[in-house]
């Protein structure tokens, strides 16, 4: 199997054909109005944010050490992934080069209305630096079952999506449903024979596409180069249901009573967003809200 690439796709097209239907997709060009599209190097990342420091596993790095370390990485001896900064905090003056974060097709948003600030949801919108030969330490469905947008602006990463309703095959963690306990890159047939049913699919996600995952697909990545990503999560009508049950299903370690009312929470909070795109009530996007120039 294939992954779907499209160039200049209708906005309904994509409704149609990959938000309804959960079929992955990469988008050719919608980063064309991305004005870093043209500028963004790892020289570029240095120059412009070389002193911003992020938290790798309790190590703090600059991003001229991070540049530096994904510069040298090789398959035998590969640097520490995923190391991310998070956008709109820790870089906001890069949202002006990524903009519209949405690409025009990420919309509606839920996780950019302010109801959802309050919330620990765990969505985010990140900036990944990869080196070559890292690779994401498992396969996994994302947490909330938010959708994922991942736009490579330097260097490549081969992804693994599945289709859906592959759970069996894949095995989870009985501990962590979101997580498959296979190593896909060796898979370990003996003791995983349903694996053999899975139809991965691989691709190359080259600078300036930008990949769908829609909510419930299992994926993975490696880096093919040095390289940096961009990625958020998307919450929609689609996903209410399957979000609200995950809220509820990961909050139950802070207690039953707790996880209620945040789900009880989520619940009016995706109401409230479902209510607004009835009545066209305009949501501001990260870009517009932390922005220091707009
Ligand atoms: O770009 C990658 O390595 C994949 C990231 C990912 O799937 C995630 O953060 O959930
Ligand atoms: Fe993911």
């Amino acid at each position: 199997m294939e992954i779907i690439r499209k160039t200049d796709i209708s906005y309904d097209d994509f409704i149609n054909n990959h938000v309804k239907t959960g079929i992955p997709l990469v988008f050719t060009n919608a980063t064309k109005d991305w004005k870093g599209m043209k500028e963004f190097s790892l020289e570029w990342f240095k120059e412009k944010f070389g002193e911003r420091v992020t938290d790798f596993e309790g190590t703090k790095f600059s991003m001229n050490e991070v540049i530096d370390m994904i510069s040298k990485s090789t398959p035998d001896n590969p640097s520490p992934y995923p190391i991310t900064f998070d956008v709109p905090h820790q870089l906001p003056e890069l949202l002006e080069y990524i903009d519209p974060i949405d690409l025009n097709y990420a919309k509606p948003n839920w996780v950019d209305s302010e109801l959802f600030q309050r919330g620990h949801w765990g969505y985010a919108t990140e900036i990944f630096f990869g080196g070559r030969g890292v690779k994401f330490p498992y396969v996994h469905l994302d947490y909330y079952h938010l959708s994922a947008w991942v736009t490579m602006v330097v260097g490549q990463k081969e992804f693994t999506v599945f289709p859906r309703g592959q759970d069996e095959f894949l095995y989870p963690e009985p501990g962590d449903n979101y997580r498959s306990k296979l190593n896909i890159f060796n898979p370990d047939y003996e003791k995983y024979p349903k694996f053999k049913e899975a139809t991965p699919i691989h691709f190359v996600l080259n600078p300036g596409e930008t990949l769908y995952i829609p909510f419930g697909i299992w994926h993975s990545a490696h880096s093919l180069t040095p390289s940096i990503s961009i990625a958020f999560d998307h919450l929609s009508s689609e996903n209410t249901w399957d979000f609200i049950k995950d809220v509820y299903y990961l909050k139950k370690r802070m207690g039953k009573v707790k996880a209620l009312f945040t789900a009880f929470y989520a619940l009016y909070a995706c109401f409230m967003c479902k209510i607004g795109d009835a009545f066209g009530i305009k949501r501001q996007l990260i870009n517009e809200r932390y922005n220091p120039k707009s």
